[in-house]
């Protein structure tokens, strides 16, 4: 492997802003990650969500993430972007899980419904039956390397489909899992949406260094290490009391419109959005995304806390 683990960490976590997902574009990581590809595979599923994790993941990246992912990842299957559909694509995907059993990774974006016998989420259908999302979070989950959680319904409480109500019993991958006693170690890439270096690069570590260093909420260090309201730019503002009245004023922290920057663990200051271009502090306030309280914990979102 010609990238040594310290450099790659040192890649994900640079500090200049505006760069994103480019710093994933390291010719020493794609390098590895083309060796590292061709024996394990990735297999993506989407459960209840708005696809707005893969949508982070392709829209706002980088023009070659799509050749990245097919070519260098070995995305093997994913629902949105895949040419192929119904049992033809589901079939190839239980082939590859059979193939590479123990070795393959599945990433799982959007949440578990349990309700009706997970009937509220149908995925497919093989030979005329009906495939739910919580049978194939289960089949596949048993047999991969290790499985990505991906977004706040995939994570904790499982994120909107999981809010207050939640007459589908939406549950989140760790919860099934401990539920069918999976043993596969789950990582939890939580935010709605998560930020695509966050998704790209807990994939890429779990691929050529194995599970990333991660907190108490399942989360890698790497990126959701550190706190908002301690690194925020707006600080000096908090601490002099100087608010900000409405969103689009350049000065004065946004506490009183409702930041919950103070309750939540990532490094959207840093790292920025839209390829560098802002974050949601800078237009708006943070509702929380990260945490295991989203959404319901964190509501009303435009209401200091
Ligand atoms: Fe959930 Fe993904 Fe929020 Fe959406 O599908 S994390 S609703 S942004 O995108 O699962
Ligand atoms: Fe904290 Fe939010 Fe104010 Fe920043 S804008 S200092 S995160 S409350
Ligand atoms: Fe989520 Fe807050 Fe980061 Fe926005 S700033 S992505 S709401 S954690």
């Amino acid at each position: 492997m010609s990238l040594k683990r310290r450099d790659f960490v040192k890649l994900c976590a640079g500090t200049m802003a505006g760069l994103g997902i480019s710093q994933l574009f390291h010719p020493g990581l794609l390098k590895a990650m083309e060796g590292a590809a061709k024996n394990t595979p990735v297999i993506w599923i989407q459960g209840q969500g708005c696809t707005g994790c893969s949508v982070s993941l392709l829209n706002t990246v980088h023009p070659s993430i799509k050749e990245v992912l097919l070519k260098i990842i070995s995305l093997e299957y994913h629902p949105t972007v895949m040419a192929s559909e119904g049992e033809l694509a589901l079939e190839h995907m239980f082939e590859i899980a059979e193939q590479y059993k123990g070795k393959f990774f599945l990433a799982v974006e959007g949440a578990i419904p349990k309700a009706a016998n997970g009937m509220y989420c149908i995925v497919g259908e093989m030979e005329g039956k009906e495939l739910t999302m919580l049978e194939l979070v289960t089949q596949l989950g048993k047999k991969a390397a290790a499985t990505v959680a991906l977004g706040a319904c995939a994570c904790y409480n499982a994120g909107i489909p999981g809010a207050e109500g939640n007459l589908t019993e939406a549950s989140s991958v760790k919860a099934i899992f401990e539920e069918e006693g999976i043993a596969t170690p789950v990582v939890n890439v939580p935010g709605c949406p998560p930020h695509p270096d966050w998704m790209v690069g807990t994939i890429a570590h779990v691929l050529l260094y194995g599970v990333p260093e991660l907190d108490d909420n399942g989360r890698p260090k790497l990126f959701y290490g550190l706190n908002i309201h301690e690194n925020c730019p707006y600080r000096g503002y908090y601490e002099s009391g100087t608010m900000s009245p409405v969103f689009t004023q350049k000065q004065g922290c946004r506490y009183e419109l409702g930041c919950k920057g103070p309750v939540a663990n990532a490094d959207c200051w840093k790292r920025k959005w839209n390829n560098g271009v802002n974050w949601c502090v800078e237009n708006a306030v943070c509702i929380g995304c990260v945490e295991p309280g989203f959404p319901d914990d964190m509501s009303p979102f435009y209401e200091a806390m």
